[in-house]
């Protein structure tokens, strides 16, 4: 089956595109990376696109179907272009569950909890040291949560690398701006154990390079 391109509105460093670009890369679906600057965002046309005023946003030319929301864009690509199961499992077992556990826990768990952490300590036009504090703590928290349950596994989900695992990997990008606060390695050895083998996949270092490049040519 040829796929005509899908177009992927991005930003040069937001976290959640390049989420489902990771996504993309690994189902070897084709698409085109839009670029927005974020007022961009917040009218047309890209408004009729996502009302939120946001990105990610996908366009399918192959299905007629525009989505936002990172993760029902993953779920989406997932249910239409993953029909082997290569990163996902079979519908109704376990792991389909489990997986979507994990990205629920993602998108509701780590990625406002991070995002805050980020806005609070560099764009917030207030210092509320107590608020950096809360998301910093939160920051822990989640990872804490992550670091014990990959103690005695290689995967979130059902021994393979599966959409569960990317979607975490562009948000742990944020944490040198709290190197020190935060240490993932040596506070966290599970967590950036399972994040180094998740960013040595060729496609998921290949989205990450892309995002360098991307926030370089800004
Ligand atoms: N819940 C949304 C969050 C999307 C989101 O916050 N995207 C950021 C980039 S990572 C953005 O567009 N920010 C622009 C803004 O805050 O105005 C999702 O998961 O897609």
């Amino acid at each position: 089956m040829s796929l005509k391109p899908l177009t992927l509105w991005t930003h040069d460093s937001g976290p959640n595109a390049w989420k489902v670009a990771m996504i993309l890369e690994e189902l070897n679906v084709p698409y085109t990376n839009k670029f927005l600057a974020m007022p961009d965002m917040k009218k047309e046309p890209y408004e009729s696109i996502n009302p939120n005023g946001r990105v990610p946003a996908v366009e399918d030319p192959n299905t007629g179907i525009t989505l936002w929301e990172s993760g029902a864009i993953i779920e989406y690509l997932i249910e239409t272009y993953d029909k082997q199961h290569n990163i996902s499992f079979t519908p109704g077992s376990k792991e389909y569950y489990e997986a979507k556990q994990w990205l629920y826990y993602q998108v509701s768990g780590q990625g406002p909890y991070f995002g805050q952490a980020v806005w609070f300590s560099l764009y917030h036009p207030e210092k509320l040291p107590s608020v950096v504090d809360r998301y910093i703590n939160e920051i822990r928290r989640v990872s804490g949560v992550l670091n014990r349950v990959l103690q005695d596994k290689e995967y979130l989900v059902g021994g393979k690398f599966s959409y569960a695992d990317a979607a975490f990997v562009t948000w742990y990008g944020i944490i040198p701006l709290f190197a020190d606060r935060i240490n993932i390695e040596t506070d966290f050895p599970f967590l950036n154990a399972w994040l180094e083998r998740s960013k040595a996949r060729p496609t998921i270092a290949k989205i990450l390079q892309d995002r360098e490049e991307a926030m370089k040519a800004k």
